[in-house]
């Protein structure tokens, strides 16, 4: 690591934002120093209460991460915002109002802003936003809100990453739950049915409840919190579950069971990331290994049978494997 790279970390952990942007950079350019930024503030995470808004586009998303954050500034919490949605208002894709709204959290020291980009049509959280939520706990974000458009696989993502996952829907969403049930009730923790303002909003919320009456009992029951963001109506009561959702998780030891699969999952994919990347060097480096790929595009050879053989090649392959 450069001697710049490690007193920009030492400003970004003192919780200045000028620096952790900067770090924040290093990692979505995939710097070669993101390992080593990532072992220094490894022994500083695990403070921040992580909580992933997810839900389909227009249903209130950025509306309500806005009025959440308000509440919290009054609680003197330090807010940290991830925006992955491409049409939220913290990337500009809104009315002048939303614009203007945020404008007010720009210029708070005590909220740090970020949005980045989707990965792929689907939604879900791009590759480095796992590193990035974690660069926002160590630089002292009491709260940590990930704004993420869930349209359906991407969604599982949502739930490896945060503490507390919300479900947005709007009346409108009807058919979305038709198509999404199964998906929705494995990662959501609360449902928030917004826009409660336009109709249909009261049956809408007995469709969800009479779903959520075919669960298993569990250690939480999901609750569904009827808000209307835009006129500030039901975002004490989102907190108060939210609250009470990070309570269970402490009580339970879910919280603690959760980090642990984190972590797991985080080294499993670091390994295979590792090992991947040797693997395909040492095919393209090595004479013998590449052999095998020539003689799979001639078709001499099926591609299952290849890399059989390249694997059994022993002590070649752990030679490169060290390297
Ligand atoms: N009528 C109504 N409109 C809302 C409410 N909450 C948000 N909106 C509006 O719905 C639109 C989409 O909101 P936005 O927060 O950008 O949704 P997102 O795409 O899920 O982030 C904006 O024009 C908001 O002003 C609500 O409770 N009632
Ligand atoms: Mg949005």
């Amino acid at each position: 690591m450069t001697p710049e790279t490690t007193r920009l970390l030492e400003r970004m952990l003192e919780g200045e934002s000028l620096s952790l942007s900067r770090v924040i950079s290093l990692v979505e350019n995939e710097s070669s120093q993101v390992p080593e930024i990532m072992k220094r503030i490894a022994p500083r995470l695990g403070k921040a209460h992580c909580i992933g808004v997810t839900g389909p586009s227009g249903a209130g998303k950025s509306t309500l991460v806005d009025r959440l954050t308000i509440l919290m500034r009054r609680q003197r919490l330090k807010v940290g915002i991830i925006a992955v949605d491409p049409t939220s208002p913290f990337t500009g894709g809104a009315v002048l109002g939303d614009r203007i709204r945020m404008q007010q959290h720009y210029l708070d020291s005590g909220v740090f802003i970020r949005s980045m980009a989707t990965r792929g049509s689907m939604g879900g959280l791009p590759q480095t936003a796992g590193a990035v939520i974690k660069l926002l706990d160590a630089a002292g974000n009491d709260v940590i809100l990930v704004e993420t458009v869930g349209v359906g696989q991407g969604e599982v993502d949502i739930m490896e990453k945060t503490d507390t996952v919300l479900v947005t829907l709007c009346p409108e969403s009807g058919d979305a739950i038709q198509t999404m049930k199964a998906g929705l009730l494995e990662i959501a923790d609360i449902f928030v049915v917004n826009k409660a303002d336009h109709p249909g909003a009261d049956s809408f919320v007995r469709d969800i409840q009479a779903m959520l009456h075919l669960r298993e009992p569990s250690w939480w029951d999901i609750p569904v919190v009827v808000t209307e963001a835009i006129n500030d109506v039901g975002i004490e009561e989102l907190h108060e579950q939210i609250q009470l959702h990070r309570q269970a998780l402490c009580e339970t030891h879910q919280l603690s069971q959760r980090r642990q699969l984190q972590r797991k999952s985080d080294f499993m994919k670091t390994i295979e990331q590792k090992l991947t990347h040797r693997l395909i060097k040492a095919i393209e480096q090595d004479g013998h290994l590449s052999s095998y790929v020539e003689r799979v595009e001639k078709g001499e050879l099926d591609p299952y049978s290849a890399a059989d053989e390249i694997l059994r090649s022993g002590k070649l392959l752990a030679d490169w494997l060290r390297r």
